[in-house]
């Protein structure tokens, strides 16, 4: 495999960043078997209560309530935590996280990132803090911890709420700590496109009892007991979604190898190519490895666009998670607040660039893919385009 241009794709299928993990075909069926025969298939069901226990048991953290998606978690937490005004949000992530804040009518107001770690910046935080603001979410992006000391810091010398997106932080550690009880609390996604996944699903995790009874309110419509105690929506797991989440559970540990085997091979090769450079996981820490991110930096003597745009035609389809940042798009670049500059956010969401892993991804593959990228940089030799190396406007790119 030389990653030469030729009419046909050096990958006869598409590999894609986010193909669902599935390891236990047969549990997950006997699961659903179960459910099936039991007839109860949604509404706080046995495998909801189930999966619930078993994620708080892993995490260390009291309660764990399952939800249909993350987005809807993060409204519902959001709302129970009774935010209002301005929340201070990190740019640099999935447009879910803004989404969710601007849905109940308040405004996210973008901030920068830390260069290092691609997490909100606190120094950053500090100079966005208005009389309106009532909460600050960061985001523990592609599963690395956000500076939470510091956050907690800030948070409470200015009466403010903390919560996290950790979306792609389950199995995660920060200081020895499994992510999920810090702030108020955190909210994951279980998106089919995770590596850990209920198809659709999400929860907020909390040491907060009397939160998590607030956020169990609102996912079912504000009923309890047969009474409406308060304002809720519909936001319930069902069972199949539970039964995926079990059996991958009881799996996780075969992906995060998995992951893990791949990211190391990634690092190790991509390492010899000048100019892309694989981010750091902290490996004393525990880290799901579900992202294999890396900077192409000019020594590649190729923009990321254009490395991209390489790789697709070989169905490598490799992403530019997560740009451009959510400042940039509507209906979040039509506020007056979002034309700060943000130097870190634009610089890494010109760079990064996020290679396919997974269960379905196998070692020969990764070597393939790497040897596509080293043929395209400098020591490749082999035309990556009609030689014009200038980023595409950002309007044109999508993550
Ligand atoms: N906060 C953060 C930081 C997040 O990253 C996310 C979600 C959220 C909050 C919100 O959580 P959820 O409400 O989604 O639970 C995907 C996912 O839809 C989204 O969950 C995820 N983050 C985001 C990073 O990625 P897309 O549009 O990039 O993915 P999509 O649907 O194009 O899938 C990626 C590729 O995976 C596809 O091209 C094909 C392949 N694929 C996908 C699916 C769904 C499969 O092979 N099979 C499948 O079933 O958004």
């Amino acid at each position: 495999m030389t990653g030469e241009s030729s009419t046909q794709p050096a990958f006869g299928r598409p590999l894609h960043v986010g193909a669902p993990n599935v390891p236990s075909r047969a549990r997950f069926l006997d699961l659903v078997d179960e459910v099936l025969d039991s007839n109860w298939l949604t509404n706080d069901g046995p495998l909801v209560r189930r999966l619930e226990a078993s994620i708080a048991a892993y995490l260390g953290v009291r309660e764990c309530v399952l939800v249909c998606n993350g987005t809807v978690a993060l409204e519902i937490a959001a709302r129970c935590l009774g935010l209002k005004g301005e929340v201070i949000v990190p740019s640099l992530t999935f447009v879910a996280t803004a989404s969710a804040i601007e849905w109940l009518g308040i405004r996210p107001v973008f901030c920068d990132v830390d260069p290092r770690t691609y997490c909100i910046d606190p120094a950053e935080v500090e100079k966005h803090i208005t009389s309106r603001t009532t909460a600050v979410l960061g985001v523990h992006l592609f599963g690395r911890p956000c500076d939470v000391d510091a956050l907690t810091a800030i948070a409470s010398r200015h009466g403010l709420k903390l919560f996290f997106d950790a979306a792609h932080a389950f199995g995660c550690s920060d200081q020895g700590r499994m992510i999920g009880g810090n702030g108020a609390c955190e909210v994951f996604s279980f998106h089919a496109t995770k590596f850990f996944n209920t198809i659709e699903g999400g929860a907020v995790t909390t040491n907060d009892s009397d939160l998590a009874r607030q956020v169990r309110l609102a996912r079912n419509f504000g009923y309890e007991d047969g009474s409406i105690r308060a304002l809720g929506i519909n936001g319930k797991m069902n069972e199949v979604c539970a039964a995926m989440g079990i059996s991958n559970l009881e799996a996780l540990k075969t992906i995060i190898d998995s992951n893990k085997r791949n990211y190391d091979a990634y690092r190790e090769m991509l390492g010899e190519v000048p100019g892309i450079c694989v981010i750091d996981y902290d490996e004393a820490e525990r880290n799901n490895y579900q992202y294999v991110v890396a900077e192409v930096l000019p020594e590649f003597g190729h923009t990321r666009d254009r490395l991209l745009e390489r790789l697709h035609r070989d169905n490598v389809l490799a992403r530019s998670y997560f740009a451009p940042g959510c400042h940039c798009v509507e209906p979040y670049c039509s506020h007056p607040t979002s034309h700060r500059q943000l130097p870190h956010t634009l610089g890494l969401c010109d760079r990064l660039i996020t290679f396919p892993t997974g269960t379905r991804v196998s070692l020969e593959d990764v070597g393939r893919v790497v040897a596509l990228v080293r043929s395209a940089g400098p020591e490749g030799g082999v035309p990556i385009g009609d030689g014009d190396t200038e980023a595409a406007p950002l309007s044109a790119r999508s993550s």
